[in-house]
């Protein structure tokens, strides 16, 4: 099955989430290793076998990656190399080019302020890329479109999405959400820094009180942060705030572990 949607025909949304499954096998929402190794031996194989030469992303995509077996890739790098009708997954990559935008559009877009992009927001959000990217649908098309990407975005399967999830949109590089998976902390300990850098006990921090968090979690973190990077940590994280009041909720999503 994999195999005949490797060899260059184009494929659909729904098949595409069929290979993407079929590679992440461990489903952490990335291929990654071992995985993408295999990945790329069976699309040489697939290509060679319909009797086409790699195309010139896919060239790109194994120089990159064929050696390297520290190698990640996330949906987004998938979408770049395997052609899908109506470029489903492209306009993503071409609306939401930096993790600060990906922050704002969460922002903009959970507007219940749930912590969760549910259903209805999610086409909502979808509708408005579908327009702005100047592409026909329909109310069938655009509820396909919902359901595909909760399938392929909904890894612990509670029918909405959380900003980890979505930020799987992110080509990997761009993610910088990633490198804050080794530092999150439970509610507990998150409660406490917060109240430590809000030092009014105003209910919220400001720009300069998160950049001292920042550099003081970078510090901490030697291996997974980097302090050379806090000022882009600091604007994409400063994107969900509300007009520079970062309330807890909102910082909660970065630094703490998800307790459900
Ligand atoms: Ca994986
Ligand atoms: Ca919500
Ligand atoms: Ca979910």
């Amino acid at each position: 099955m994999a195999e005949t949607h490797l060899q260059g025909v184009e494929i659909s949304a729904t098949q595409f989430l069929e290979i993407w499954r079929h590679y992440d096998t461990d489903g952490n929402g990335y291929i990654e290793g071992k995985e993408l190794q295999n990945f790329i031996q069976e699309l040489q194989q697939a290509r060679k076998k319909a009797g086409l030469d790699l195309s010139e992303k896919m060239k790109a995509f194994v120089d990159q990656y064929g050696q390297n077996t520290d190698g990640k890739i996330g949906i987004s790098e998938l979408a770049q190399i395997l052609p899908t009708e109506e470029n489903f997954l492209l306009f993503f990559r071409q609306q939401l080019k930096s993790s600060a935008e990906f922050m704002q559009t969460w922002r903009r877009y959970d507007t219940d302020h749930s912590g969760y992009i549910e259903t209805e927001e999610l086409k909502n959000f979808l509708k408005d890329l579908l327009q702005k990217a100047k592409k026909s649908y329909d109310d069938s098309k655009l509820e396909e479109y919902t359901q595909t990407m909760l399938r392929m975005f909904d890894s612990n399967n509670d029918g909405k999405l959380g900003l980890t999830e979505m930020a799987r949109l992110l080509p990997v590089q761009e993610n910088f959400l990633l490198k804050f998976q080794g530092v999150k902390m439970s509610g507990k300990e998150f409660n406490k820094v917060f109240e430590l850098y809000d030092q009014d006990g105003s209910g919220y921090i400001d720009e300069n009180e998160l950049e001292a968090l920042l550099k003081d979690l970078c510090d901490k973190n030697k291996t997974e942060l980097d302090i050379n990077n806090v000022a882009t940590y600091k604007k994409s994280i400063m994107a969900l705030s509300d007009g520079g009041k970062l309330y807890r909720t909102e910082l909660a999503l970065v630094l703490c572990a998800d307790e459900n």
